[in-house]
């Protein structure tokens, strides 16, 4: 995502020098660390994410009604710092060796370590939302609360054949939406806008993360490997069945017994991305992201009009547009 095109998005003429201060917080909140911890957290932080969160804040908090203040910076880095820790997490459980394509903390300074250094990234949320307020610690812990019920679904569901639809979607929800929910309700929270307002910018994050869930689960089983920064069709080979084979399985049920082999054996599990490809499943998942989209713009209607509001209410779609070309 190009700084200037999103600040042109969401007419925030400031956003490339507010997204350097909200680097120079991340390595500001890590600092009082040993190197054994500062060292891979800098290096997970500055890993090349796209700060999609971060943005978020500062955008939920102007279309709010608010304005752009050093808690408001904070509550930023506070998000990034939560999806950073929840990354480190997801690549211990998924053993993953790469993430946008930089060696993982679990495969360079091994899992027990990486789960400190996710915890400590956790923690330095944690101390800034403490000191943002009450009800700012309140929605990061919800946030990662939900993450937890989330990831633990979904490993409950890991190589089941019988995963239904509804267990996905309370999956993504909770490891994905929640944390985007979270990113739009710190923004007007920490910039004090009125209840309402922070309700309706909190249901706009969920209908959002859902789409961006759904469309990362495509992307899984439709880009290539060099895209992705990580083997495509990883979710299919560990298990993980997301929304366009759970679309294939509900038209055609005998897919499922292939399941097993596809674990097993690259030929099978080729031919089942193939035939996701083939069968139009995927379009019927996109438009499902884009229902998504649709209910994310609905939620900022009754915010007072502004240019910024105008600009949030585009930008799910842009992105799923953009993501999905
Ligand atoms: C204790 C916080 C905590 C978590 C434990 C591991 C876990 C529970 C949850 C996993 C949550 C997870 C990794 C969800 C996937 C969300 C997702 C689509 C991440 C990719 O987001 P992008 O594309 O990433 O914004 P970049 O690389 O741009 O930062």
């Amino acid at each position: 995502m190009d700084v200037d095109d999103l600040a042109g998005l969401l007419s925030l003429p400031n956003l490339a020098r507010d997204l350097e201060s909200i680097e120079e917080r991340l390595d500001a909140s890590i600092q009082h660390g040993n190197p054994e911890l500062v060292d891979p957290s800098l290096r997970v932080i500055h890993g090349g994410g796209k700060r999609l969160r971060p943005v978020l804040t500062l955008a939920a908090a102007v279309a709010g009604g608010g304005v752009i203040d050093d808690n408001v910076l904070q509550g930023a880095a506070a998000l990034e710092l939560v999806h950073v820790g929840s990354l480190v997490h997801d690549d211990i459980i998924d053993n993953a060796a790469t993430r946008r394509g930089v060696t993982t903390i679990n495969a360079k300074e091994g899992s027990e370590h990486a789960i400190l250094v996710g915890d400590f990234l956790l923690s330095a949320a944690g101390r800034i939302c403490a000191a943002i307020s009450q009800e700012a610690a309140a929605t990061l812990a919800d946030a990662i609360s939900s993450l937890c019920i989330g990831q633990s679904l979904e490993t409950s569901t890991i190589n089941d054949p019988s995963r239904s639809l509804d267990s996905y979607y309370r999956s993504i929800d909770g490891k994905t939406a929640a944390l985007v929910r979270a990113s739009c309700r710190l923004g007007a929270q920490a910039a004090r806008v009125e209840a309402t307002t922070t309700d309706a910018l909190g249901e706009f994050g969920t209908a959002f993360g859902m789409a961006f869930q759904i469309v990362d689960d495509i992307l899984d089983l439709t880009s290539t490997s060099a895209k992705l920064g990580k083997p495509a069709g990883n979710d299919l080979r560990e298990g993980v069945y997301t929304l366009p084979l759970l679309l294939l399985f509900g038209r055609d049920e005998t897919w499922r017994d292939s399941l097993p082999a596809a674990a097993q054996d690259e030929g099978t599990l080729a031919a089942l991305v193939e035939q996701t490809r083939e069968s139009g499943v995927i379009d019927d998942a996109a438009q499902i992201a884009y229902d998504h989209v649709s209910r994310a713009e609905d939620a900022l209607g009754a915010l007072p009009s502004s240019e910024q509001r105008e600009g949030l209410i585009k930008l799910p779609r842009w992105y799923v547009d953009q993501t999905l070309a």
